[in-house]
């Protein structure tokens, strides 16, 4: 991990909050610009002004770092060796956000120069929550530890995403295992926020096909920091192409891994 962990945890709740509240402000306007603009319009607005604000915030605090961001690709070059790159979702569930529905969220992971991703903070501005995570400092909600409640596969809900436009067969094929394994599912829409709650302990596993690092990368950070098990999106040492993620709490792993195990989804 990098020296100045501490220091980098602190920015970056700031920062989600700071950009959290950029969204929120498209999203107040929302009918408004919608009628005038159309949906994709405005949603890519709102998209790219928030994205753009994290952007700026770190090339000031963090000049040498890259940025890797849903809307805008990678800042730096790819190649450049000895330098952390920050990976960012300025608006992750972003059905939810058009629809009104609560549960989006901006995520920040940090990614150290040996590709090893060590801060995890997702925010979420219409529930005013907060999740954070740095390597070895643990996991908070609104900068208060929390007991993290240790549930078998059958006692709560599991989070399992569905992507638009990613095959089907992967999802209906966990889906079928978990039914048969007496597990319920749970779509939040955001795969970041779902992570944030295994985190939390609100849900007791959560499963996406096909993800992107900046949909899965903060979130795994802080499974991981809670106690919970999840897969390590960067182990192949690629930020830059699709996966599956499965993450659970300490109850319910071994029984998630089976369900997974025995689907068709890709490892
Ligand atoms: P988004 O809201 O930023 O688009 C929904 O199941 C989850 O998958 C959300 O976290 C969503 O992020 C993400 N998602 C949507 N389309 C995707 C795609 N084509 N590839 C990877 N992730 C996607
Ligand atoms: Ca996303």
């Amino acid at each position: 991990m990098v020296a100045d962990g501490v220091e980098r945890r602190s920015f970056a709740e700031e920062l989600a909050v700071e950009a959290g509240q950029v969204a929120l402000s498209y999203r107040e306007q929302g009918d408004m610009e919608v009628r005038s603009k159309g949906v994709l319009d405005w949603v890519t607005e709102a998209d790219l002004a928030t994205e753009r604000l994290i952007r700026r915030r770190i090339s000031k605090s963090f000049p040498h770092d890259k940025v890797l961001g849903e809307e805008e690709g990678y800042l730096g070059s790819q190649a450049d060796e000895g330098r952390s790159t920050w990976v960012v979702d300025p608006i992750d569930g972003t059905t939810c956000f058009v629809s009104g529905l609560p549960s989006w969220c901006v995520s920040i992971a940090c990614v150290d120069e040996t590709g090893h991703a060590f801060l995890g903070v997702v925010h979420n501005p219409p529930g005013a929550e907060t999740f954070s995570a740095l390597d070895g400092h643990g996991f908070t909600v609104n900068g208060h530890k929390t007991l993290i409640p240790n549930r078998g596969l059958t006692d709560g809900l599991v989070g399992v995403g569905h992507p638009r436009g990613a095959p089907d067969e992967p999802t209906l094929s966990f889906l079928a295992r978990l039914f048969a394994a007496g597990g319920l599912f749970y779509n939040s829409g955001s795969a970041a926020l779902s992570l944030a709650y295994v985190a939390a302990g609100r849900l007791v596993g959560f499963y996406e096909s096909d993800l992107r690092a900046w949909d899965a990368l903060a979130g795994e950070v802080l499974v991981r920091e809670s106690g919970g098990w999840s897969t390590d999106f960067v182990h192949d040492g690629s930020l830059t192409t699709t996966k599956p993620v499965l993450a659970a709490n300490r109850g319910s792993t071994a029984a998630l891994q089976d369900v997974f195990g025995g689907s068709s989804a890709r490892s």
